[in-house]
């Protein structure tokens, strides 16, 4: 049985749009029926200075379980150079576990929904552009999640 995931893609180093682009091509190795929101620009929400981030949504189908389906998420990273050392540093490519279905998942290294999914608007934007009805474990809309955060300053970028 297939579950819809969401995954979040984010990158501020190197050719971040060619590398969202390929990395959501890389995604589709893990399910079937992959869709791609548009590219977004924001500012980073970092402590130091940093490029600016390219951030999308994808999702699609898959019949991996969670913390599986992590590893190869964090396997797909490191292909594409990330290194893992001080958390929130500046990277070519974050792959975030945004939602697994409606499942909610503490443990393990593994948080479910995206701890911060519904106060990032770079995060929720995309996520917006590509399931517009989507209802959130816990009860809110997508859209009124992004109603309040609608301060955040996110601009589109492309079309994926
Ligand atoms: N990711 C972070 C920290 N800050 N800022 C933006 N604009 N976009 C991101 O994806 C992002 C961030 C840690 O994952
Ligand atoms: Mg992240
Ligand atoms: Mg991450």
């Amino acid at each position: 049985m297939a579950t819809r995931v969401f995954v979040g893609l984010g990158a501020n180093l190197g050719d971040a749009r060619t590398t969202l682009r390929r990395a959501a091509q890389a995604l589709e190795s893990l399910g079937y029926g992959l869709e791609l929101s548009p590219l977004y620009r924001s500012a980073p929400l970092a402590v130091s200075p940093q490029p600016p981030y390219i951030n999308a949504v994808a999702s699609f189908y898959t019949a991996w379980p969670p913390e599986a389906l992590l590893s190869l998420l964090q396997r797909i990273e490191a292909r594409f150079g990330r290194f893992r050392r001080t958390p929130g540093e500046a990277r070519t490519l974050d792959l975030d576990l945004l939602l697994y279905g409606q499942a909610v998942i503490r443990g393990n290294g593994l948080e479910v929904p995206h701890p911060r999914i519904l106060s990032r608007r770079f995060v929720l934007e995309p996520l917006w552009a590509l399931a517009p009805d989507l209802v959130l474990p816990g009860g809110t809309a997508v859209v009124e999640a992004l109603r309040r955060v609608a301060d955040q300053e996110v601009a589109f970028d492309a079309w994926c």
